[in-house]
C-alpha cells in the first residue's frame, strides 16, 4: 500500500485529501477544506492565491501529521490562469478566467489567426478565456521583465518545490501547444509577440517534479517528493471515470460542465470545430475530446445572489421543490455567453426567455428547474455530438464531479438522451491526482484502463434509466 496527497483547487473550494492505494484499495480521507473567494481589485478580478497556498501548506502539514509516511504530493486546480513570475518574486495575484478583460485579447488575436486558424494547430474550442487571448490582454511590461507564466498547479509546483515547469494537460488548454506534436509552438507564439522564454518546460503525468524545499520544507518539515499530475482538474477526473467499455462518455460536472469523449488522436477536422469540440491533452498522452458546457455556476451563482438579497437558501429544499414542479418550464441556451460573467442569473435567464418568446420562470424553484432542464438537455445534445465527431457508438453515459450528486439533474440528463446514466465517484478529480501519484510511486500498473477498473469496483457507481 502506498499513501499520496493530492492538492485539489477548484474554482470555489480547495481540498488537501489523503489516498491509501493497494491493487485492490482506493480510500480517501479529506483532510483540509477551504474557500476559494475570488477578490475583486481596482484593476479587475483577481484569484487570492497567495491565500490558497497558506491554506495548501496548512492543509499537507495536517497531513503529514495524521499520515507521515505521504510519498508524493500532486496537484491540480482549474486551467488557464497564471502567474508572472520575474525573480522568483510574483508579479500580482493571478487574474481570474471570469474577469472580462480577456475580450480586447479575443480581437487582437483574431486580427492575425482566426479560429479557424488556431483550431487546425491548437485543436482547442473556441473559449474567450484562453491564456494566448489574456497574454494578449496582458500589460507588456510585465510580460517582457517576466521570467515565467506558470498555470495555477505549476505556480503551487514552483513554491513548493523551486522547479519551474509547465504539466502538458494544463499546456494544451493555453492555446499555445500544438494538438500534432504536443509542443509549444513556436511560430504562434512569435507572431503573438509573447516571449518563448516565459513558457517553462514541459513535464507529463507522472513524472517527478521535484522535493519540497526551501520555505515549504521548512513548514512542512517534510521531504516528500512533488509528482506531476493531470494537473488540469479534467484531466484528473477523466483518468477516474470508472469507464469499462469505449462505447461511453463522460461529463466531469461541477462549476462546468464538460462534456466529452477519450480518443487516441486529435479530431481537428471541421465537424469537430463547428460542434465547439476541443481536443484537450489527457494523461498518458489521450486526448480530451469534449465541449465546455456551463455547468452548475449558472445554479450557485444564482443561489448566491438570492443569498445577498437576503434569501436564506437551502440547496437540498431548492433541488426538492424543483423536483415537483410538473409543468413544463423553459429551456434556455445555457451556453449564451452572457452567462458566464458573475451577476444576476435569474434576470439573465428572464431576458433570455423575453428574446426567444419563451415564458420566463417565476418563482426560486421554477428557475432551479429552469436551470436544471437546460443543463440536462446540453448535456444530452453535447454527449450525442461527442460520441458522433469522436466515432464512438454511445450506450452509457458518465457524471462524475460534484454534478452526480444531483439526483434531478443525472436522471433528466438520462431522460433526455436517452441513454442510461452512471452517476460517481463525486471525487473524481482527486481520485485521478492520486491514481496517478500512485502508479508513479509502482504499487499500481497498467494502462488508465486498470487504473478505472480499480475505481469500478471500489466506487460503485449509481445508475439512471433514461424515462419515456
Ligand atoms: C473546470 C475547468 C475547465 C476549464 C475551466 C476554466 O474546473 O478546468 O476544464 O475550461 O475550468 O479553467
Amino acid at each position: 500500500m502506498t499513501t499520496v496527497a493530492a492538492v485539489d483547487l477548484g474554482a470555489t473550494s480547495g481540498r488537501v485529501i489523503v489516498g491509501r492505494v493497494g491493487p485492490r484499495q482506493l480510500d480517501t480521507e479529506t483532510v483540509a477544506r477551504f474557500p476559494n473567494d475570488p477578490v475583486r481589485l481596482a484593476d479587475g478580478l483577481h484569484w487570492n492565491l497567495v491565500g490558497m497556498y497558506g491554506s495548501v501548506l496548512t492543509g499537507l502539514r495536517e497531513a503529514l501529521r495524521e499520515h507521515p509516511d505521504i510519498a508524493s504530493v500532486g496537484v491540480d486546480s482549474w486551467a488557464v490562469d497564471y502567474g508572472l513570475i520575474a525573480r522568483s518574486r510574483l508579479l500580482g495575484e493571478p487574474f481570474h478566467y471570469r474577469d472580462e478583460r480577456a475580450a480586447a485579447g479575443v480581437e487582437a488575436v483574431h486580427a492575425r489567426h482566426p479560429h479557424a486558424d488556431l483550431f487546425a494547430r491548437n485543436g482547442l474550442q473556441f473559449l474567450p478565456f484562453n491564456t494566448l487571448y489574456q497574454f494578449a490582454a496582458e500589460d507588456p511590461e510585465l510580460l517582457g521583465i517576466a521570467d515565467h507564466a506558470l498555470l495555477i498547479p505549476d505556480l503551487i509546483g514552483y513554491w513548493l518545490t523551486g522547479q519551474a515547469r509547465t504539466e502538458r494537460t494544463n499546456a494544451s488548454t493555453t492555446g499555445l501547444l500544438r494538438a500534432d506534436t504536443g509542443e509549444w509552438d513556436a511560430e504562434l507564439l512569435e507572431s503573438l509577440g509573447i516571449p518563448a522564454r516565459i513558457l517553462a518546460p514541459l513535464i507529463a503525468p507522472g513524472e517527478t517534479l521535484g522535493t519540497i524545499s526551501g520555505g515549504a520544507a521548512e513548514v512542512l518539515v517534510a521531504r516528500s517528493a512533488v509528482t506531476a499530475v493531470g494537473s488540469h482538474d479534467t484531466a484528473s477526473a477523466v483518468v477516474a471515470v470508472p469507464m469499462t467499455s469505449p462505447d461511453a462518455a463522460y461529463i466531469s460536472c461541477g462549476t462546468w460542465g464538460l462534456v466529452g469523449v477519450e480518443v487516441e488522436r486529435p479530431v481537428l477536422t471541421d465537424a469537430a470545430r463547428e460542434a465547439g469540440f476541443t481536443n484537450e491533452g489527457g494523461v498518458d498522452g489521450r486526448v480530451r475530446l469534449l465541449r465546455n458546457v456551463m455547468g452548475l455556476w449558472i445554479l450557485s451563482e444564482a443561489v448566491r445572489g438570492w443569498q445577498r438579497e437576503g434569501h436564506a437558501i437551502d440547496l437540498p429544499t431548492l433541488l426538492d421543490s424543483a423536483e415537483e414542479i410538473t409543468a413544463p418550464v423553459a429551456v434556455f441556451d445555457v451556453d449564451d455567453a452572457r452567462f458566464l460573467p458573475p451577476g444576476d442569473m435569474p434576470r439573465r435567464i428572464a431576458d433570455w426567455c423575453e428574446e426567444h418568446g419563451v415564458p420566463a420562470p417565476r418563482t426560486r424553484a421554477e428557475f432551479a428547474r429552469s436551470i436544471i432542464e437546460s443543463l440536462a438537455q446540453a448535456f444530452a445534445d453535447t454527449a450525442h455530438d461527442a460520441a458522433r465527431v469522436g466515432g464512438v457508438d454511445l450506450r452509457v453515459i458518465h457524471i462524475v464531479g460534484g454534478g452526480a450528486l444531483n439526483e434531478l439533474l443525472c436522471q433528466r440528463t438520462a431522460d433526455r438522451s436517452g441513454v442510461p446514466v452512471l452517476a460517481g465517484p463525486v471525487e473524481a478529480t482527486a481520485l485521478g491526482n492520486i491514481l496517478v501519484q500512485a502508479r508513479a510511486t509502482g504499487i499500481l500498473s497498467g494502462s488508465l484502463e486498470s487504473l478505472r477498473d480499480l475505481v469500478a469496483l471500489t466506487h460503485q457507481p449509481r445508475r439512471h434509466q433514461p424515462r419515456a
